[in-house]
């Protein structure tokens, strides 16, 4: 069962004409601004716990620290599960370490702690620990990146990446057609290798491509980092200099490594440059480059899983059954308005013209 949480309410600000420096031209506002508006994300207070009597104490073992969404998502857990809101939280930093995340969730166990919450760095690997916190009663909830091998969790809170990869390569379709694009040669720039955020935006994003019949020249992993992001790119920059019109980045900070890398090769990118530049996450200040004209879309991942969770720490409290799986809402942003609108499996979805008060509006 999947259940949408539209987060977004900001009509106020749909009739933006405004635009920043390199944003295309801005004849035609987006229908609406359902970004500039989070009330998760600006209202980290949730309710306290209605039952029981002491605090609830809550283990994150964390992905690590390696981006700006990684920022944000470990923030907004900080703030939602505080000691002002009824919880006592044990926050691991498993620093991109898939045995020191398994460790993690093995001392919350011991601990005793009444929820875990993971953020699995990797997509398999997870049934016998989550095995063993059913066997010691403790609900486990995951967020963000998926499990593929087990089932022993009460739920989810996330995105699908696959989405995320299908509505890049539905707007690069777009775009290009409406710029007389003719051929694409594609660079991709994956995240981190066994992650399903890396799988999903990867197959998406290939099942366009295929389909299109674009040439994907090279993919390789820059594990979610700016540092891994110039790595790649300055060694495509070699190996593909003069061949590549789109390159791809899966989160924001390979995409400041690729552009830096880029800025070294002499290659433009951006709007009106040699390269079309897209990515994924789409924090502020990324949202921020694409209305400056220098990333040309991004495809938002939202970061606030943390008051769902909380919701769902509630419910189960309570005595209530939680859904299962719980998609976060997310929103696609174009520096141009020329492709407004773009079809995902079927359905129709809005793409933003990300004008400076799109950004301003902007909650992470
Ligand atoms: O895109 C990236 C982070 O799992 C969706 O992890 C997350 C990804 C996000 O490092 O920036």
């Amino acid at each position: 069962m999947k259940k949408i949480f539209s987060l977004a309410l900001a009509a106020a600000m749909s009739l933006s004409l405004v635009a920043c420096g390199g944003g295309g031209n801005t004849s035609t506002p987006a229908a609406s601004n359902p970004a500039a508006s989070n009330p998760a994300a600006s209202n980290p207070a949730v309710s306290t716990p209605s039952t029981g009597d002491g605090t609830l104490k809550v283990g994150f073992a964390q992905v690590g620290h390696e981006s700006d969404w990684r920022t944000a998502s470990t923030k907004s857990a900080q703030d939602v599960f505080s000691a002002a809101n009824g919880y006592e939280l044990s926050f691991v930093d498993c620093d991109n370490d898939s045995a020191k995340q398994l460790e993690a969730v093995r001392s919350f166990i011991q601990q005793g702690m009444d929820y875990i919450i993971i953020d699995p760095i990797v997509a398999t690997g997870w049934d016998t620990v989550l095995t063993e916190c059913d066997e010691a009663g403790i609900p486990v909830i995951i967020i963000d990146r998926t499990v593929d091998d087990s089932d022993k969790y009460v739920a989810w809170v996330g995105s699908d990446f696959k989405v995320e990869g299908l509505a890049c390569g539905e707007w690069l379709k777009a775009y290009a057609a409406d710029k007389g694009i003719g051929e694409i040669n594609a660079l991709v720039i994956e995240g981190s290798v066994g992650a399903s955020a890396t799988i999903g935006r990867t197959d998406g994003f290939k099942e366009i491509a295929e389909r299109e019949g674009w040439t994907i020249l090279d993919s390789q992993s820059g594990d979610f980092t700016e540092a891994g992001g110039q790595e790649v790119m300055e060694s495509f920059c070699q190996s593909y200099k003069g061949q590549f019109n789109v390159v791809i980045c899966q989160n924001d900070n390979e995409a400041a490594g690729a552009m830096t890398a880029m800025d070294q090769a002499g290659i433009t990118y951006g709007v009106g440059g040699d390269v079309i530049l897209v990515s994924f996450d789409a924090n502020k200040p990324y949202v921020q480059m694409v209305c400056d004209g220098k990333i040309n879309a991004n495809f938002e991942c939202n970061p606030m899983a943390a008051p769902t969770v909380s919701e769902i720490i509630q419910a189960l409290e309570k005595g209530e059954t939680p859904e299962k799986e719980v998609y976060v809402s997310e929103h696609w942003f174009a520096a141009e308005d020329n492709v407004t609108s773009i079809t995902v499996n079927g359905e129709a979805q809005e793409v933003i013209h990300a004008t400076q008060e799109v950004v301003d509006g902007r909650p992470y």
